[in-house]
């Protein structure tokens, strides 16, 4: 296998990594900065991450970008096992550049059962590409001890960007839900959106592998900004095309091409001849609002009864005068149901080139 050359360079020279990590990492001060003018203040995300091969190319794109400063990674079981989501967002931050600390989080689900990793991005959810050799550690301390010191110490400040399932929110807001509702926002890439499932017809992956969790979520009443699986199907989805052309943008984009290798084969053996990539799709979303273009007030009720529409979400929307069904409920969600799905791709790659 090939070595990624950045990352070659990178385990070449331990010395100077730092000095390369320091120089970018979302870090939101311009060079150009009129020492009169205050700073905006930096928008402050935590990214939550089951990191397979979309979660990275999310992570990337938030480290490249300087509309927000990553404070930390949180990572769960999901696409991968939970050491190799470690690994993987690990990866992902050095690829980029950024140096911000990653913690280990759930393994189980919220109710403390198995969570069997699944994963269409490769065994070691990128691409088996041989990409994965990160040179830095996971921090000791828990991710949920991390999520609630930082609100505690930023109230009302902090973003969090969900792009796995919810346990890790779920505990964090079992353990101290006054802090929780500190959270300024909760970006979640998670349920069907208006469309179709891909986990059941009627359930999305990151909810349906721990429906109790997104429940609890849904249900606290924190500020969720939920991004579907439908915005990120049509013109958003990448071509073999434009993965051949993100390749040939850069060694970042080179590194997202190949670790969507396994997932790009599960799709065109699904007869599909494009592939989604959710998880920097939402993350668009998070740096870019203009890439927004229509969301709906709505409550959002998560189905955890066993049977065939377990881990369904039920979007009720505010306004909406419904002939049978309550409509006496707390609307904290904001549903995202128009995006620029066709300039997706190019943002995303000018972004990282
Ligand atoms: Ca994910």
């Amino acid at each position: 296998m090939r070595r990624n050359s950045t990352l070659a360079k990178l385990m070449a020279c331990a010395a100077c990594v730092p000095a390369l990590l320091l120089a970018a990492c979302g870090n939101p001060a311009s060079p150009n900065e009129q020492p009169d003018q205050p700073a905006p203040a930096p928008r402050r995300i935590i990214i939550d991450t089951d990191t397979g091969a979309d979660d990275a190319s999310a992570i990337i794109l938030a480290a490249r970008s300087d509309q927000a400063e990553i404070v930390g990674v949180t990572v769960l079981v999901g696409n991968v096992p939970l050491e190799q989501s470690v690994d993987n967002a690990l990866m992902a931050l050095e690829v980029a550049g950024c140096d911000a600390p990653v913690y280990r989080g759930s393994a189980s689900t919220f109710d403390g059962t198995h969570i069997e990793a699944f994963s269409v991005f490769g065994t070691d959810g990128m691409g088996d590409a041989g990409l994965v050799h990160p040179t830095r550690t996971a921090e000791e301390g828990d991710a949920i001890d991390f999520i609630l010191d930082t609100v505690r110490e930023n109230p009302g400040e902090i973003e969090i960007v969900a792009i796995g399932p919810a346990t890790n929110i779920a505990r964090a807001i079992e353990r101290d839900p006054e802090t929780m509702r500190q959270v300024k926002m909760i970006w979640s890439m998670g349920t069907t959106g208006l469309g179709p499932g891909n986990a059941t017809p009627v359930a999305e992956f990151n909810v349906h592998a721990d429906a109790p969790a997104y429940k609890v979520m849904l249900d606290s009443g924190i500020p969720v900004t939920v991004i579907g699986l439908d915005m990120c199907s049509g013109e958003a989805m990448w071509t073999e095309e434009q993965f051949a052309e993100l390749a040939k943008a850069g060694e970042i984009g080179e590194f997202v091409s190949s670790s969507f290798s396994s997932l790009r084969s599960f799709y065109a053996s699904n007869g599909e001849d494009a592939t989604m990539n959710c998880d920097a799709l939402a993350m668009t979303c998070v740096l870019n609002p203009d890439f927004v273009n229509a969301a709906l007030s709505c409550h959002g009720s998560c189905i955890t009864d066993e049977g065939e529409t377990y881990a369904q979400v039920i979007f009720y929307r505010e306004g909406f005068t419904y002939d049978v069904a309550s409509n006496d409920f707390t609307y904290n969600v904001t549903l995202v149901n128009d995006v620029d799905g066709e300039d997706y791709f190019s943002r995303y790659k000018d972004a990282v080139a």
